[in-house]
């Protein structure tokens, strides 16, 4: 198993926790400047270039969502997608929430900062992008459940994609302290072992957060 990203990306996070929550060995392919071969490859895999990508014994798997789908599917380990399918339903609708709504919108407001992508930086799309956040950490505040993760007592698909999202959102946007339940799952996320192995490989690229120094936090 070979997975193209690199440390510092939300999404290879997602890919990234997926396998360890599984107990899967793999080879990290990082891409960058430096390794112009791997971005070869990760076209020649997926011409749309976007990252992560796994290579699982000659079956090229784009789409992180995808990605831990397919694991499920073919790799043992504890599952990430409950086989009870009203279930599933509930994890992949989380996931949707926080790919499209935190992560999108975290996505957003880096990019106005990004001057190879946007010379000029569109204050009006940061401003709704953020009252975007703000929005979906109040839903999240009120309908995350009482159980430990996203959706019960399991680990699922729905905390690989928040822990990337909440992560950096928070970093974009602060998340309120009136708002402890969405904080403590926050806190809960970064505490376990394959969402700080996370953490920990996109230290040394802290520099690269474009809104200023990163936070010191985390
Ligand atoms: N929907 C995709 C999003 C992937 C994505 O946007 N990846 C970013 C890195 S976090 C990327 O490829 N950026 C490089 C680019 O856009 O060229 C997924 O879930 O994998």
């Amino acid at each position: 198993m070979i997975l193209y990203g690199h440390p510092f990306s939300s999404y290879t996070w997602k890919a990234a926790i997926a396998l360890d929550e599984k107990g899967l060995t793999y080879e990290f392919r990082t891409l960058g400047p430096d390794q112009a071969e791997h971005q070869a490859e990760l076209s020649a895999l997926w011409p749309l270039a976007k990252f992560p990508v796994i290579d699982d014994g000659g079956t090229a798997v784009a789409e992180s969502s995808i990605i831990i789908e397919h694991l499920d599917l073919h790799h043992p380990g504890p599952r990430l997608i409950t086989a009870d399918p009203a279930q599933a339903l509930a994890v992949r609708f989380m996931d949707r929430v926080f790919d499209n709504h935190v992560m999108g919108n975290m996505q957003a407001i880096v990019s106005e900062h990004l001057p190879f992508v946007t010379p000029t930086p569109d204050q009006g799309r940061i401003d709704r992008a953020k009252a975007a956040l703000v929005a979906v950490y109040a839903w999240l505040e009120a309908n995350l459940p009482d159980a430990r993760w996203a959706c019960g007592d399991d680990f699922s698909l729905a905390d690989c994609a928040a822990a990337p999202a909440l992560f950096y959102a928070d970093w974009t946007h602060p998340i309120a302290e009136t708002h402890p339940r969405l904080r403590a799952y926050r806190a809960r996320l970064l505490a376990r072992p394959s969402v700080a192995r996370a953490v920990d490989g996109a230290r040394p690229y802290r520099h690269f957060w474009p809104l200023g120094p990163a936070p010191e936090r985390d």
